[in-house]
């Protein structure tokens, strides 16, 4: 049986992180969770770079634009859509989710899923580095796992790095 795992190792690994404006107290504290938790895995400053997107409807396309560049081993995704009185809520949450996972899909890059989507402000925070964790800090260690698992799983059969334990 052959089993592949991932180290969570940042060193030497570029990331993109996609962000967005609404919601701004949420998003920062989700960006601040994401980016220590790249730094404490070994990942350096300059090789984080950051882009701010007006709302969550927004996030699939920088994504998808980063991905395309090829520059990054792995993209996070990170904001906050909160239910309203109306079905709008439905729509974002709809377009972010569908959107970022057919970027992903199109374009082979890891893309983490970093967007909360809840029923109140409260809940929001508890999630942003309240009493309910930080989903930018799992985020983060979802794209580090990702970026490392990815490169071996693609690698031909019998390959030297295939071969190398
Ligand atoms: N964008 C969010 O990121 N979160 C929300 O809760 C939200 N609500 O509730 O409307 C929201 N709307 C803006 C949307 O993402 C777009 O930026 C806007 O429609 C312009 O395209």
């Amino acid at each position: 049986m052959k089993t592949w795992s991932a180290p969570r190792d940042a060193q030497g690994l570029r990331f993109a992180v996609v962000v967005s404006r609404f919601n701004h107290l949420v998003s920062v504290r989700l960006l601040e969770g994401c980016v220590r938790e790249l730094e404490t895995r070994g990942a350096a400053s300059d090789d984080i770079h950051v882009a701010w997107v007006p709302g969550a409807f927004e996030i699939p396309l920088a994504a998808r634009a980063l991905a395309a560049t090829r520059r990054y081993d792995g993209i996070v995704t990170l904001g906050s859509v909160i239910r309203g009185g109306t079905p709008h809520f439905e729509y974002v949450c709809r377009a972010v989710t569908d959107g970022v996972r057919e970027a992903m899909r199109d374009t082979g890059v890891p893309i983490a899923f970093g967007v909360l989507t809840t029923d109140d402000a409260e809940q929001a925070l508890a999630r942003a580095g309240g009493n309910d964790g930080n989903k930018g800090v799992d985020a983060a260690l979802a794209v580090v796992e990702m970026a490392r698992l990815l490169p071996g799983l693609t690698r031909p059969p019998g390959s030297a790095h295939e071969r190398t334990p």
